[in-house]
């Protein structure tokens, strides 16, 4: 029986190449997002493993538990868990900050991460091994002009990937983080809630990370010998040093 990844935000961007690449290593794929259609396209061209769609918000804590329960005896083995799904959502100083973006955010990357994790944990202590990688972001090691909440949400991903290789070194799982900054996928057309101008602006004039480059990351640091955890990786463009320091030609 070849070994389960199980990847949330598998519909786009990171999650979606993560997918892909973790194919290519052998893993089976646990692909998780809300749109049906999309996991259904996952599912038609990722024809080279196994592919098993739940489809859910991670909002929902009920939803999440039962997604995971749902899970088949052979699909129940996950050694991977890559928790990706996440956004900003708006870019406003604090005095104008919406209270639904504020909330979205908080939700999805903070406590969305924790119920997934809640959920597949159990899953992995049966074996004593797993490896759980979060993606956090350059906004949870810095934080940016109108940046405030998003940066807190990923703040707080990257205390919960510390607080969770803690407490999970008994257990023998593995706790990574990537922190990436500059990634060119839908991340900025949700942020600006679906101005593709605005969105497409924020990568002009310099060479974007691809989502590729990131699944490849999370690719090496999941096929490390079993004594070795890469516990924390930032990966920037060359063309950026900060989260706010970037080289764009003219
Ligand atoms: P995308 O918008 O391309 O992908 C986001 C993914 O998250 C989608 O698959 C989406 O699926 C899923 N998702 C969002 N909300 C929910 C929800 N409520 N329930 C379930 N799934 C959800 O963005 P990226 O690929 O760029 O983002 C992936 C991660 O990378 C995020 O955590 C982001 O914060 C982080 N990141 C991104 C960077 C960038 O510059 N792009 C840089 C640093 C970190 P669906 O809509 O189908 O539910
Ligand atoms: C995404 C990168 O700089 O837009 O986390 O916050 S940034």
């Amino acid at each position: 029986m070849t070994k389960v990844a199980f990847v949330t935000g598998a519909t786009s961007g990171i999650g979606r190449a993560t997918a892909f690449e973790l194919a290519k290593q052998g893993y089976r794929i646990i692909a998780t997002g809300r749109r049906a259609e999309r996991l259904e396209e996952l599912k038609q061209e990722l024809t080279e493993v196994p592919v098993y769609t739940l489809e859910f918000d991670v909002r929902d804590k009920e939803a999440t538990q039962q997604a995971v329960n749902s899970l088949p005896e052979d699909w129940r083995q996950v050694e991977v868990l890559v928790n990706n799904a996440g956004n900003a959502h708006g870019l406003s100083s604090i005095q104008n900050g919406s209270l639904d973006d504020w909330d979205a955010m908080i939700d999805i990357n903070v406590k969305g991460l924790l119920y997934v994790s809640h959920a597949v944990l159990p899953l992995m202590m049966q074996h004593k091994k797993g490896h759980i990688v979060n993606i956090g972001s350059i906004a949870g090691k810095e934080v940016y002009p109108n940046g405030n909440v998003y940066c807190a949400s990923k703040h707080a991903v990257d205390a919960i990937s510390q607080g969770m290789r803690i407490d999970l070194v008994q257990e023998g799982i593995r706790v990574s983080e990537v922190n990436p900054g500059l990634v060119e996928t839908e991340f900025s057309e949700v942020r600006f809630k679906g101005d593709k101008e605005r969105a497409a602006s924020v990568y002009k004039g310099f060479q974007a990370l691809q989502a590729q480059d990131i699944a490849e990351i999370i690719s090496f640091i999941v096929t490390r010998p079993a004594h070795v955890n890469l516990a924390e990786v930032l990966v920037l463009p060359t063309a950026q040093a900060a989260a706010t320091i970037l080289h764009k030609q003219q």
